[in-house]
This record gives structure tokens, sequence and C-alpha cells, in this order.
């Protein structure tokens, strides 16, 4: 028996624990029964085991920028502080084609390798303008991956220029997009998802999009958006779904659990969960999604500090902004209010708490890792 097992008398625990140090899968029953009975330290100790066993020390981060063309919406979800719906123009932006593809030139020179699109679902914006921006994009900087629109965006497109997820999603690709990222899956019990998010893509069109794009060769990411109306019961549904998934076609980079932060939307009577929560959140998640091989943090979400702590918590990736243009969080509340970390400033980070920084791609290749090959005075 492993000497941590003996730290509970608790013995579902203790046979919980003997599985995960074992490398087994856990059940769904057995996922809510450490959500409601295990202690921080020891959820740690199992998740941190087995992010060492997958990653060792690393740590990963991006050197990526966001586009986020405008956040005029014509949903609304309640926990968004970020959309302005049509009636609010005055408070919303469009930014113009020319716009954005100044914004990628602005990097001319520098050493990124991904740009993240995504924003409000704007009516007037569709699969063939983005189609034709992506490729503006790739003339531009041919090597930049593009990571673009959550499926709640991909939906709408698609059903507005009446093709199929299999059409739409070709469209793009062929035009240059590479991956989608993880947003709009919420929480996918069909009861809170009509209750908070109910007049977007449902559960299960939030998977067929994943699941269409993955048969494409398009992977993506899957995120969950915890700490709300939610219980512990829907947090391990929603798991287990992403896990069938990734059971099936392989195509999810990472998890990224999202935190619900409560300033500026609808939901604002909602008390935000402690760090405690976030994370045991964040390990229980390391130990559920035994077929994800990367757990993310958001930092600009949840702060420094947090992401810090959650890399002994199962977290392996802290992804990579390098400039102020995400509005999601700010607008939520985050106290990361100008979510911008230079190359240096992040790999201090993962540093100052004993890991190794490893600069990825998208798709994970190594670029570079930082305590081999440390930063010299000249890049920083
Ligand atoms: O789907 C909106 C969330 C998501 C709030 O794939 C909120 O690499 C908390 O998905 N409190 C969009 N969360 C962002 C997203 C994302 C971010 C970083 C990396 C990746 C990736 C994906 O933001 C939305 C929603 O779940 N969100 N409002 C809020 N008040
Ligand atoms: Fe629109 Fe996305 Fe905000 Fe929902 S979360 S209102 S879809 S921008």
């Amino acid at each position: 028996m492993h000497p941590i097992i003996e730290f509970t008398a608790d013995t579902e625990l203790r046979r919980i624990a003997d599985k995960v140090l074992n490398q087994q899968r856990i059940l769904p029953e057995e996922g809510l029964y450490l959500y409601e009975h295990a202690e921080l330290g020891f959820l740690g100790v199992l998740a941190n085991f087995i992010r060492e066993k997958r990653h060792g020390l690393q740590t990963f981060f991006n050197r990526n920028f966001h586009i986020e063309p405008t956040n005029i919406c014509v949903f609304d979800c309640k926990f968004c502080s970020y959309s302005r719906l049509l009636k609010q123009k005055e408070e919303g932006w469009e930014l113009s084609e020319e716009e954005i593809l100044e914004k990628v030139r602005s990097y001319d020179g520098v050493p990124i390798t991904e740009v993240h699109i995504v924003g409000g679902v704007h009516p007037k914006m569709g699969l063939q303008y983005f189609a034709s921006l992506i490729q503006k994009i790739k003339a531009i900087r041919p090597d930049l991956h593009v990571k673009a629109f959550t499926a709640v965006e991909l939906d709408y497109m698609c059903r507005k220029a009446k093709m199929s997820y299999a059409e739409g999603l070709k469209v793009l690709k062929d035009h240059g997009q590479d991956s989608l990222p993880g947003g709009g899956a919420e929480i996918f019990d069909e009861a809170l998802r009509a209750e908070i998010a109910g007049d977007k893509c449902t559960a299960a069109e939030w998977l067929e999009i994943h699941e269409t794009a993955h048969s494409l060769g398009m992977p993506s990411n899957a995120t969950m958006l915890y700490g709300h109306v939610e219980n512990y019961a829907h947090r391990i549904d929603h798991m287990e779904r992403l896990r069938q998934l990734q059971d099936r076609t392989g195509g999810f980079n990472t998890f990224i659990p999202l935190k619900f932060r409560n300033k500026g939307n609808q939901m604002s009577h909602i008390a935000e969960v402690s760090v405690v929560e976030d994370l045991r959140n964040y390990a229980v998640s390391r130990i559920y999604m035994d077929n994800f091989a990367h757990l993310k943090a958001y930092w600009p979400m949840i702060g420094r500090s947090t992401a810090q702590l959650s890399l002994s918590f199962g977290v392996d990736d802290i992804d990579g902004t390098i400039d102020d243009s995400t509005k999601i969080y700010s607008m939520a509340g985050s106290e990361e209010q100008s979510p911008s970390l230079s190359t240096p400033e992040l790999i201090e980070m993962i540093q100052a708490v004993g890991k190794v920084p490893i600069e990825r791609d998208t798709l994970y290749n190594v670029i570079r890792d930082y305590n081999k090959q440390p930063i010299a005075l000249e890049e920083a």
C-alpha cells in the first residue's frame, strides 16, 4: 500500500486512491466521492502523482495573442459580463477587417506561434466573412496557428450559411483554420444549461461540433464553467461526456476548468468559490480526465498566485497570453485587469514554484526548455 493511502481512515477513499495510483480509470461515482469527501491535500498528492507521471515538472506555455472581433452578441448568457446585446450597441465594439489585419501585422518579427480568435456572436459576421479573414491572416503570417471560434459561434455560423457542421468546418479549414478553442461548453447538464445559457447551442450540438472537427483533423480544447449553480454531480456528468468523446476521437488537446467570476453579469448574486475549491476542482479534473494529456489553468482568470499553486494540483499548462486584448475576464471581475505577461515574466512565474518552463506550440510540440536554454538578456 502506498503511504498516502494511509493518510485517511475512509476505506472508500483508500480504495479509489489505490486505483488512481495504479493508473486505473475511476468511475463517475468514484469521482463524485472524491469531490464530496476528499480533503485538498489528499487530492493534491493524487493529482500531482498523475501530473508528474505524465509530464514531470514540465509546465507548458505558448506565445499567443488574442483577437476578439466583437463583443456584440445575439445570445444572453446569464454569466457573461462581456457581451453587449445589439440594443446596447454603444457599449460594444466591432473591429473592422483592416483593424484585425493591422493587429496581426503588429506582431511582425515577434516569435508568437498562435492567434486565438473568439468573440460575441454577431449576426452580420458570417462564415464567409470569417473564412476570408482567416485566409488574409494566413497570407500575412503563414506559420501562425489559427485557433478560432467556439462551438457556439460555429453553430450559429453554419446555421446562417445553411451548411452542416462538416461543410462549414471544412470551408474554414480550407481557408486556414487549424483548431478550435474550448469555450462555450459551460455546463452540459440540459436543465442547468437552459437556466444559464438557454438560447445558444445545446450540449449535444457542442459535442457534435467538436467530434466533427476531430474527424476533419482539427484538434480542439474543452472547458467547463464551474462554481455557479452546478453541483458536483453536474461537474462529473460534464467531464464524463468529454471523456467519452475523447475515447472515440482522441482529438482534445487540453481540458480547461473555468472559474465563474461574478462581476457585471446577471449572476452577480452568486458568491465565487474559494481558492481551495479551485484547487480541489483542478485535482479532481486531473484524476478524472485520464485520457486528456493536459490540464490548463487560465491565469488571466484565476490570477497568477492561484495559477502557481495549481501547478501542484494537476495543472501542467498555464496558457500564455502576451498582450492585453482578452476582455472576457477583466470584465467579469478577475484580479488580472490587464492580463499581459512577457515571456520572461511567465518563465519566472513557473520557475518560482520549482517547475520547468517549456514553451510549446498549440499542439504541444516543444519549442524550448527554458531551464536548458535560459532566456538571454537581449531576448527579454
Ligand atoms: O465559454 C464567460 C467563459 C469562455 C465568464 O481553448 C466566463 O485555449 C468565468 O473558452 N466567469 C470563453 N468564465 C473563454 C475560453 C478559453 C479561454 C482561454 C483559453 C481557451 C482555449 C479557451 O469564457 C466562455 C465562458 O465559459 N466565461 N463569462 C465569467 N463571468
Ligand atoms: Fe455571447 Fe459567449 Fe457571452 Fe454567451 S458567453 S453571451 S455566447 S459572448
